[in-house]
């Protein structure tokens, strides 16, 4: 990772980041830096109110349940509700998929559709606000399958493959609150400023180390994995590098563990199992857009076998296993699994 701008003394706001990319690409239309600056200003909303979640009575269980069938706290309502409410009028999508919905979210009739559609997740790992452990909102945007329509975006505009993304990111919000995201060309970080009101480059075009030492999986599923992954993590709790044996970290929230993953190397595993032999994580909303973002920073991403950027999604709520990290790491789990290590 280059030394941060700001400490050259320059202070790069998102919006500039994507101008000056921008710049090199005469055809741009400035759209897409609309669109990432309204999905900011939601993850500012959001922010705030996760921010407060200890003091208001925005904590706890609304007794609801979603269509993965999760209970729904309130905070997930409210991002998924200010995610939408800030981009719905913008004409920059057709349409948007979001994690809490069983069906895509439309736009609503009064307001014109663009070029760009939007999946997210609203409030990933929210089962941990409670315990102060940090979430993240996590979203990908593809360009719609037909460039010439300005009607409604569809399932099918949603239920793109991975490598067609344009842009993937994440907001964490934790004991800061950063913004990371690709859009093919690097991966770069932003840290919330708010004095400000701004994210302002913190972290430029991030490399994940191509070994690490960590390994983050939630280990009481360890009798319900194929014997490959078994023997895997067996491996890693026995041997490790020479001389600096693994670590094990796991927080349970997809942003947090992955954040870490990115920045110190190292693999995150969520693979299937029996309880759930298609896997546990969203495709759309979860892998397919941090597998953009690992890719990009130098890592791997697949779902045991497949990169994950080349599956072809048959449901928008399709789940996949999800084996993310540094390069060495996940090469070496394959050997496990394909029995050759
Ligand atoms: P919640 O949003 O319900 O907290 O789920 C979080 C999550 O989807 C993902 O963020 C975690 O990596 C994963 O589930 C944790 O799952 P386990 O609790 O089964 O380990």
């Amino acid at each position: 990772m280059g030394v941060s701008p700001q400490m050259k003394g320059k202070v790069i706001t998102v919006s500039r980041h994507i101008m000056e990319q921008e710049r090199m690409h005469p055809e741009a239309t400035g759209e897409f830096s609309a669109l990432l600056g309204d999905i900011l200003l939601a993850g500012k909303i959001i922010q705030r109110e996760v921010s407060k979640a200890g003091l208001l009575d925005a904590i706890g269980k609304t007794g609801q349940v979603n269509i993965q069938g999760e209970e729904v706290m309130k905070l997930d309502e409210f991002a998924n509700r200010t995610l939408y409410q800030a981009l719905d009028h913008t004409g920059l999508l057709c349409v948007m998929a979001s994690e809490e919905d069983e069906s895509i979210l439309p736009i609503p009739k009064e307001y014109p559709c663009g070029k760009y559609v939007l999946n997210f997740d609203p409030l990933d790992g929210s089962s941990n606000i409670d315990a102060n452990v940090s979430i993240g909102t996590i979203f990908s945007i593809h360009k719609r399958l037909d460039p010439g329509s300005d009607g409604p975006g569809t399932d099918k505009d949603c239920m793109q493959p991975g490598h067609r993304q344009v842009c993937a990111g994440y907001l964490v919000y934790g004991s800061s609150t950063m913004l990371v995201y690709t859009t093919g060309k690097g991966v770069h970080g932003f840290t919330y400023d708010p004095s400000v009101g701004e994210f302002l480059m913190s972290h430029e075009n991030i490399r994940m180390p191509k070994r690490g030492s960590i390994y983050s999986v939630n280990e009481g599923n360890f009798s319900l994995w194929d014997a490959g992954t078994r023997a895997y993590i067996e491996h890693l709790r026995s041997e490790g590098p020479p001389g600096h044996p693994y670590k094990s970290r796991y927080i349970g929230s997809l942003v947090a563990d992955f954040h870490r993953t990115l920045l110190y190397g190292g693999i995150f595993l969520y693979p299937a199992d029996r309880k759930s032999p298609n896997g546990k994580l969203r495709l759309l909303y979860e892998c397919a857009p941090l597998a953009f973002i690992c890719e990009e920073a130098g890592g791997m991403a697949i779902d045991g076998k497949r990169p994950i950027m080349d599956i072809e999604p048959s449901k928008l709520h399709q789940r996949s296993a999800l084996i993310i990290g540094s390069e060495d790491n996940v090469k070496e789990y394959l050997a496990f699994t394909e029995g050759k290590p």
